[in-house]
């Protein structure tokens, strides 16, 4: 997967050469690119934003810059050989990232992130790429942040994880939080590794039982205990007849 960052502070990506992530772009699974949008800018300050029409605090960022950047990047992408280029736009006023989002998007082979800072971007932005390509406006969460950089490392790690090749064991995603399947709608329980006793807690006896069933019903309860906890609206929507028809099989 190629991907493409547009960001009037590129130094804030960095985290994209650590971990998982830089793993993946080292192995050469994930291709990545980050431009300053201010090389883009022509007067002597570099000025990417302007007043808003209609007036109203704050600053929008001129789609002249951001016009410019874009044509230059997927020109530079196509002659590279990337293909079918698709626009992730996060915007507090976008629809809500999900892991389903993110499986969305790890299908695609060119993602290209627009941050913004301010006010946001002139909306006849995405209006004109809109006729050109896919275009997701996605908002990480109901909170403001100063810009959009942050939403890129959190988009970025969600989808790169779902690349086939990055992460080690296939299984390791299958059993997440929010992965569709079997536990669909549950968070995940608690976890222990060794030492069997830590500061005077054990662990759970179960997990030492080496019965499979008992297990994986005891995991599923402490699954339903905590979504109960944290998520009460995950367990309103999900399907009560999957929870008892997992019983059956164990
Ligand atoms: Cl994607 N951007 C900004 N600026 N704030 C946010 C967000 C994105 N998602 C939640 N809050």
């Amino acid at each position: 997967m190629r991907i493409d960052v547009v960001t009037i502070f590129p130094e804030y990506l960095e985290p994209l050469n650590v971990s998982l992530v830089g793993k993946a772009r080292a192995s050469g699974l994930l291709d990545v690119h980050v431009h300053d949008l201010r090389t883009w800018a022509h007067d002597r300050h570099h000025t990417v934003d302007d007043t808003p029409y209609g007036g109203g605090p704050g600053m929008v960022m001129m789609p002249g810059p951001w016009g410019e950047a874009l044509d230059q990047t997927l020109a530079d992408g196509y002659e590279a050989g990337a293909r079918r280029p698709a626009l992730v736009v996060p915007t507090p006023s976008g629809r809500p990232f999900t892991q389903e989002t993110a499986a969305a998007l790890a299908e695609a082979d060119w993602l290209i992130f627009c941050p913004a800072r301010y006010e946001g971007i002139d909306a006849r932005v995405t209006a004109e790429y809109a006729t050109r390509m896919p275009v997701h406006e996605v908002s990480i969460g109901d909170y403001v942040l100063a810009g959009g950089e942050a939403a890129v490392l959190v988009v970025t790690e969600a989808v790169a994880r779902l690349l086939p090749g990055v992460l080690g064991n296939a299984q390791s995603h299958a059993d997440d939080s929010f992965a569709p399947g079997a536990m669909a709608d549950l968070l995940e329980g608690p976890v222990f590794t060794k030492p069997p006793t830590w500061r005077g807690q054990g662990i759970p006896d179960v997990l030492l039982s080496g019965h499979h069933g008992r297990i994986a019903r005891w995991r599923r309860d402490e699954a339903i205990s905590r979504t109960a906890a944290n998520r009460p609206d995950l367990l309103r929507r999900a399907d009560p007849a999957a929870f008892n028809r997992k019983d059956r099989e164990m």
